[in-house]
């Protein structure tokens, strides 16, 4: 990998969390796969060799609980889901170069080349653990067959992961008061020999690994913390019959499998490697890429950080291969303000979207540019209408056919001029804006570049008003739509990493040949042939009684699903692989902190002096695991004032930022730094508050 700014002259791989092949999909995993999607696109557009890869993971107890409940044979169940997942995809315009899964022979051949390689560099040792059983089934109770209390958070955990607590990875034996999903009793524990990969070893590769990651910043700071605490050993074995063998052991029965995120992201390498293989190492040269200096980014969910930034990194390390360069983990959907749960059909499934008739770009817009990655995104029928009609179809859809139309109407195509030196340095600037978003792995501000260009359009049209110009001012007229029909053709290019079927149908409207998901960024200035035919209006409006009928209907479905009883833990053993449904219990409001009773007056409310401040300097306090330094400015005077943000903000990238300060807390003095004032943030991950306008540094917040 390197770090020059994108593109350089590297193949690049980008590839999302592969799904669980083990039911359906539905919107939160879309968010990934889209996301990734998009910014693979994008990198393309500005110029970068890149590869999109994936595969369905097929191992583990995710796949193997869900074949058993439905007494059919694991590898049989996982290839279903796998081939109804293939098909899925490209109806959302998700085009992978290559969608492979993790039971083909080249992950296999590869996993197990892998393994042997750690163990020969002597990273893997054996050791006695105690493992769950159940004797009434008189099986081993591997990590989904086991349930418990997280012996570090206390919440309720599976046994391999505290998916509704603290997300950290679990190892055998550590989940408390241990019981078998698969009859309720409680797990006896049971000495066996397992394989253990010597992570501790690579705690310095880490932590020099993380300073140089991109991405966005939770991908980093929680890691971090992990390290500080000290890195336990992994155990990469498992007492199952349904995975790849470890090497050497010949499946009899009693033999030990890999653990499932063993073999899951070397999926990626493999997958890289068959699309190698089926176009030719000259066009894509996988090899490059994983064991030269190509740049790798993982798009993931934020429950999967430490699989992607401890234990795949070092077992790269170990294996001689190379290391991403950026690692982009995002916050989860929610529904209506509440928790995706799949057991309560609280979700918006893949297919319902679809047969519902939605054309499949205005989710993409959605879900890309609704929030950063980083946030969790809220779904709601509601909320989707407003951004479709007010964006897609006001501004985007607005701008191209009134423009185009225009042009066709008295033009019959691009009117024959240059484009003016002002508009050019529009669309520059908007180009300018994509590159800087694709570095940044921010894709809500490629839409935003775009539809920003379009509502400048918009302006420039109803500023100059060219229906008033042909008879008197003809020049002038086509000078104006000359420049609208090249700003509606840059909005096309912009936006088609985010809406690549409306994006190509501008671009045949404009008698482009082609596919616009080839042209480059540039393309943008280039001029659209001189003639077209009358274009159509390629986004329509989502009504209000449609959305209130869709509205209803979720409702009614999630209320039908709670009525079935069990609400609690029958997701356990859905799909709910992609972090979806481990936002339950953050945004549920079951979970929320309860709403004060407690009135206080306007006077009281007066009494707080709530100030706009910018940060100028945000410092880690040494001996402080979560505190920080921040100095801020508040116009009149930089207050210091110390906040429990450290494992939660990327602290280089706080100067700058605004922010919201009580002014008037009281003076406190934490770790021998004083705090002169509080910054104002909210939830378990301290989003910072900010303004949204161009408030001034001092003024006050009432
Ligand atoms: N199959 C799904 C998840 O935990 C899991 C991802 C594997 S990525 C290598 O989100
Ligand atoms: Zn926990």
């Amino acid at each position: 990998m390197s770090h020059d700014e994108f593109p350089t002259e590297n193949p690049a791989v980008v590839t999302c969390g592969l799904p669980y092949a083990n039911g359906d999909l539905h919107i939160g995993h879309l968010r990934g796969y889209i996301g990734a999607d998009a910014f693979s696109r994008a990198l393309e557009t500005i110029g970068q060799e890149t590869a999109y890869v994936c595969g369905s993971d097929m191992h583990g107890t995710p796949v193997a609980v869900n074949a058993d409940q439905q007494g059919v044979d694991p590898e049989e169940f996982a290839l279903e889901w796998h081939e109804q997942y293939e098909e899925t995809f490209p109806q959302f315009n998700v085009e992978f170069d290559n969608y492979g899964h993790t039971h083909d022979e080249t992950n296999t051949e590869l996993t197990q080349e892998i393994v042997r390689t750690l163990d020969e560099e002597g990273y893997i040792y054996e050791k006695e653990i105690q493992v769950a059983y159940d004797p009434e089934a008189d099986q081993y109770l591997p990590d989904r067959y086991v349930e418990g209390t997280c012996p570090y958070c206390g919440a309720k955990a599976r046994g391999d992961e505290c998916d509704e607590g603290c997300q950290r990875h679990l190892e055998p034996g550590e989940v408390e008061d241990p019981t078998s999903t698969i009859t309720g009793n409680s797990a006896e524990y049971r000495e066996r020999t397992h394989k253990f990969f010597e992570v501790s070893e690579f705690a310095d590769f880490l932590t020099d690994f993380l300073d140089g990651l991109e991405g966005t910043s939770n991908a980093r700071n929680q890691p971090r913390q992990w390290i500080e605490d000290g890195l336990q050993d992994w155990c990469i074995t498992r007492d199952m019959d349904w995975g790849i063998d470890y090497p050497g052991e010949d499946g009899d029965g009693d033999d030990l499998v890999l653990y499932v995120w063993v073999d899951a992201p070397i999926e990626y390498i493999a997958s890289s490697k068959q699309y190698s293989e089926r176009v030719g190492t000259d066009e894509f040269d996988w090899e490059q890429v994983w064991k030269g200096d190509g740049e790798i980014m993982h798009i993931i969910g934020r429950d999967i950080i430490q699989h992607h930034t401890i234990f795949w990194p070092a077992m790269l390390e170990g294996a001689g291969y190379n290391k991403p360069r950026g690692i982009a983990a995002t916050g989860f959907i929610t529904i209506n303000g509440k928790g995706l749960s799949t057991s309560r059909n609280r979700a918006i499934w893949a297919k319902e979207y679809l047969d519902e008739g939605f054309h499949p770009d205005l989710l993409r817009y959605y879900l890309t540019t609704t929030g950063g990655l980083q946030q969790d995104v809220d779904f709601s029928w509601e909320a989707f209408q407003e951004r479709v009609n007010g964006e897609l179809v006001g501004t985007v859809g607005n701008f191209w056919y009134r423009s185009l139309l225009f042009a066709y109407r008295n033009y019959e195509g691009t009117p024959d001029a240059d484009v003016s030196a002002a508009v050019r340095e529009r669309i520059e600037g908007a180009i300018g804006d994509v590159r800087e978003s694709v570095n940044d792995y921010d894709l809500r501000g490629i839409g935003q570049a775009a539809t920003q260009l379009a509502q400048f359009g918009n302006e420039y049209i109803q500023r100059n008003e060219p229906w008033k110009l042909t008879d008197d001012e003809p020049e002038k007229a086509a000078q104006v739509i000359r420049d609208c029909v090249q700003i509606a053709k840059a909005v096309g290019v912009l936006l088609e990493p985010i809406t690549p079927d409306k994006a190509q149908a501008l671009w045949e409207q404009l008698g482009e040949d082609g596919a616009v998901a080839d042209a480059h960024l540039e393309d943008a200035l280039e001029a659209p042939p001189r003639t077209f035919e009358e274009p159509g209006e390629l986004f329509g409006k989502i009504e209000d009684e449609r959305v209130a009928e869709l509205t209803e209907k979720l409702e009614e479905r999630v209320e039908a699903a709670s009525d079935d009883g069990d609400e609690s833990d029958d997701g356990e053993t859905e799909n709910d692989d992609t972090g979806a449904d481990e936002a339950e219990g953050m945004t549920d409001t079951d979970d929320l902190e309860s709403l004060s009773d407690e009135r206080i007056s306007f006077d009281d409310f007066q009494d707080l002096d709530v100030r706009v401040g910018r940060i100028e300097s945000a410092d880690g306090i040494e001996g402080a695991d979560d505190l920080a330094r921040l100095e801020v400015d508040i116009g009149f005077e930089t207050r210091q004032v110390v906040a429990g943000i450290k494992q939660l903000h990327d602290l280089d990238e706080l100067p700058g930022e605004k922010c919201v300060l009580l002014a008037n807390m009281e003076k406190a003095e934490l770790f021998g730094v004083e705090s002169n004032g509080m910054i104002l943030a909210a939830g378990e991950e301290a989003d910072l508050l900010t303004t949204h306008g161009d408030a001034a540094v001092g003024e006050k917040i009432r």
